[in-house]
């Protein structure tokens, strides 16, 4: 390979990379968009591969529309990505996938190289997919990618999935947590959300023997979007950065928490968190 004026050395404040493979969500507040935000934010070099593309419906209630990027596509994106940077993207995000063949491209990806932290936010559904397809992406996300994660981040209703346990308080929620803990081995951060009675949002933090569980009061009556894709992009920048897990889950929670204090009106049902709220906190 040709050497160039800029390689082989990286001066020692170069930032650190993560990839998010990810959906695009057009307005903004979820998705690959929010990944990126996040990451840059945080100090963190961002990276995209898009998987596939999400644009609401104004027309239809805001419901989702859905196009899948050919995998062929993804595989580009992915072989230019490893080949740019063989040896320094070591932290990827696992965003909305879509399809069992997205899921089978972006495994045989992760595969191919060596990685320090892979975080899955198991998005298990999208409102606009046919159910029955939905459910291929569910095992093809348990089977392909839960056992390389190394980070979690479920939301309630995958917490349920993906434990098989019904979750109503937070000892649920830390009896499911431990649950998906061994079954893949991964850090755990399991989201209650607005789903868990009480005044606080409670998530709990699994890993091996610790256990800690994360709250700060509930903002408004409903959730935010981009809230769960930025926590883990957040989780990312932050492991990428050197973190431990719960560090980087503490970390996280704080920015969503000052992301979703200044969310951004717009006239979907659901505000988008702006990532640049722990500036002006
Ligand atoms: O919040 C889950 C999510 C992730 N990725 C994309 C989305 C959504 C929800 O709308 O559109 C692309």
């Amino acid at each position: 390979m040709p050497q160039t004026a800029h390689s082989p050395q990286h001066s020692a404040s170069a930032p650190a990379l993560a990839l998010t493979i990810a959906g695009s969500e057009a307005t903004g507040g979820a998705g690959a968009q929010a990944d990126l935000k996040t990451f840059q934010e945080l100090g963190v070099f961002g990276i995209v591969a898009l998987t596939c593309i999400v644009s609401f419906d104004p027309e239809d209630d805001w419901n989702h529309r859905f196009f899948p990027v050919p995998t062929e596509i993804l595989q580009q994106q992915l072989d230019a990505i490893q080949g740019d940077y063989p040896e320094r993207l070591r932290a990827v995000k696992l965003g909305m996938q879509g399809s069992p063949e997205v899921i089978r491209t972006s495994a045989a990806a992760l595969r191919r190289a060596a990685w320090d932290h892979v975080v899955l936010d198991p998005v298990l559904i999208c409102k606009g997919q046919e159910p029955g397809h939905a459910l291929d992406t569910d095992q093809a996300l348990k089977a392909e990618l839960l056992p390389l994660a190394t980070f979690t981040t479920p939301n309630h209703f995958e917490t349920e999935q993906l434990s098989g346990m019904t979750v109503r308080s937070v000892e649920d929620l830390t009896a499911a947590a431990r649950r998906i803990h061994e079954i893949s081995g991964a850090a755990v951060l399991a989201k209650g959300g607005m789903h868990l009675p009480g005044p606080d949002a409670v998530d709990v933090f699994v890993d091996g023997d610790t256990v800690e569980v994360l709250s700060a009061p509930k903002i408004g009556q409903s959730g935010v979007s981009g809230a769960g894709c930025s926590l883990a992009a957040a989780v990312t920048a932050e492991l990428a950065k050197g973190a431990t897990a719960l560090e980087a889950a503490r970390r996280a929670k704080e920015f969503v928490r000052a992301g979703i204090a200044q969310a951004v009106e717009g006239r979907t049902p659901f505000a988008a968190l702006w990532q640049g709220g722990l500036r002006s906190a």
